[in-house]
């Protein structure tokens, strides 16, 4: 189909494109430019209403596909995603203001995730199991659940919704999907992919909209799963929402207060280049950024002075040039946001070394005076594990440098004493360091001499504590939207039982 600028965009509903029942539009923006760049409609409750029904009745069709028919519908997206990877690339950094290479990044992390699951339809999906008695056959075969309701963010407007779609679809759920209310662009990109691929009506629909919608989906009986990506806050709410109705469950992954910790053993080029990718890559709005970074006294003044250094200079400017390492925060009440973080460090005694909150007017590009500009803030903080600024999650380019003494059991414990544990990294030459990091750091991705970002789809992702449970991507989002089921058969005449337990019958007669 094709849509002119002037068109407002629509949900798609039962392989329907509607403008559903609501009477509101709401626009998406160019972060870099304060630019629209499109209308679309915002979804209702009574469109989500419509989308489960449509997925439920596509959901008996669907499941008895088999896994391989499944996954060529999702063979032909990946196709288009490689073969539009420069053209989406440069429509992620224009919606979501990421520099170029990583609107890339998040296409090419997409294919992956597709090749991953449809290449997965052709891998076996179960066990078999021995049994106590050599007559019986078991099994652990695996069932989709149903419907899935997936909600996904705006900071990897493309990579993420398939992190959530792609494995869903091939184990044969149908799926209802709520992109970030930030880029509807890209989610209507998606949605035409499906569409053009030719998915049955119904397994695949899309409603754009706010939080309100998507709390449609998570408040639905229809809905066996819910997955979230996205903030803590909105994140909790489902996983207390679902966690107390049986039969439903709820897979979230929510940010971090992530942290590298830096030892006196360090390659310091080393140490310095992965902080200032894991702090100020996507203008630090990556769930795996790193806000603090735990360095010890022996390196503290030299690794302090390298990461200032390059604090001060790091090109913030037009995500779409070449040149530029951090583009714009996504919009204008998250500067808001980082400010308030700035400010609360601030009030909590911090020694700010850099602060670019408010930059020049000379390093803002021309014709960006309407974006949402901030650099770097860097700060070091007295070490108090009260302190809200070094427990808290700021979602930008906020990062304390906080000095430690002592062994790396020291060190560890300053970096687990936050609620989060989603990602980490330790910089060290010593293998005894990195493997208590390894063995004690309380994280789902853990690095050694690497930044904390990064991963790639063939891994599980996912994090620990109040960052979430380890499910919404990758591998491990296949237990999330399946079910299994213990089969056992006999292959003898006789039933026997197993654990020793008495298969006879024995009657007031015997
Ligand atoms: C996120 O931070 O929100 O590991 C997702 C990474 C990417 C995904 C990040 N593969 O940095």
């Amino acid at each position: 189909m094709s849509h002119t600028s002037q068109d407002v965009y629509q949900h798609y509903i039962g392989g329907e494109w509607t403008t559903g029942d609501g009477d509101t539009t709401f626009e998406s923006e160019n972060p870099a430019t304060g630019d629209t760049i499109a209308e679309f409609h915002r979804g209702t409750e009574s469109d989500i209403d419509r989308a489960l029904a449509e997925a439920d009745a596509a959901f008996e069709e669907w499941r008895d596909l088999s896994y391989i028919d499944r996954a060529e519908y999702l063979w032909d997206i990946y196709h288009e995603l490689r073969e539009r990877t420069d053209e989406l690339g440069e429509i992620v950094t224009k919606e979501c203001g990421k520099e170029i290479s990583e609107g890339r990044a998040d296409v090419v992390e997409a294919a992956h995730m597709v090749e991953w699951a449809a290449g997965n339809a052709r891998h076996p999906h179960g066990d078999v199991v021995p049994s106590e008695i050599s007559s019986k056959d078991a099994y652990m075969r695996r069932k989709p659940r149903g419907v899935v309701g997936c909600i996904t963010p705006w900071n990897f407007p493309v990579a993420i919704p398939f992190w959530h779609m792609a494995v869903t679809l091939v184990e044969g759920n149908t799926v209802v999907w709520k992109p970030a209310e930030q880029t509807p662009w890209c989610g209507q990109i998606l949605a035409e992919m499906f569409e053009d691929a030719g998915i049955p009506d119904g397994v695949f629909n899309m409603v754009q909209g706010f939080g309100d919608a998507g709390n449609a989906i998570v408040e639905d009986d229809r809905v066996d799963t819910v997955l979230f990506t996205g903030s803590a806050e909105v994140g909790h709410q489902i996983s207390g929402k679902v966690g107390g109705e049986a039969g439903k469950l709820a897979a979230c992954e929510m940010g971090g207060k992530n942290a590298i910790v830096v030892t006196e053993n360090a390659d310091l080029d080393i140490a310095v280049h992965s902080a200032v990718m894991s702090s100020f890559k996507t203008t630090g709005q990556r769930c795996v950024s790193s806000e603090r970074l735990i360095v010890h006294e022996d390196v503290y003044d030299e690794f302090k002075e390298r990461f200032v250094d390059l604090a001060e200079s790091v090109a913030v400017g037009d995500p779409l040039d070449e040149d530029t390492f951090m583009g714009p925060a996504i919009e204008s009440e998250h500067v808001e946001k980082i400010s308030r973080h700035n400010q609360l460090a601030r009030d909590e005694g911090a020694n700010v070394l850099v602060d670019r909150f408010e930059l020049d007017a000379d390093e803002i590009p021309e014709g960006h005076e309407g974006g949402h500009w901030v650099g770097p803030f860097v700060y070091e903080v007295d070490y108090d594990p009260d302190l809200r600024c070094i427990r808290e999650e700021c979602f930008g380019p906020h990062v304390a440098l906080i000095e430690y003494a002592g062994d790396i059991e020291r060190a560890v414990e300053l970096h687990n004493a936050v609620d989060y544990g989603l990602a980490g990294a330790i910089i060290s030459e010593d293998y005894r360091q990195i493997n208590y990091y390894r063995d004690n750091a309380e994280v789902g991705l853990a690095y050694g001499n690497l930044p904390c970002i990064g991963a790639e789809v063939q891994l599980p992702f996912g994090g620990v504590k109040k960052s979430g449970n380890g499910y919404p991507s990758a591998r491990e989002i296949i237990e999330a939207v399946t079910e299994r089921t213990a089969w056992t058969l006999n292959n003898s005449k006789d039933i026997e039982m197993a654990q020793g337990l008495s298969a006879d019958i024995t009657t007031t007669e015997d």
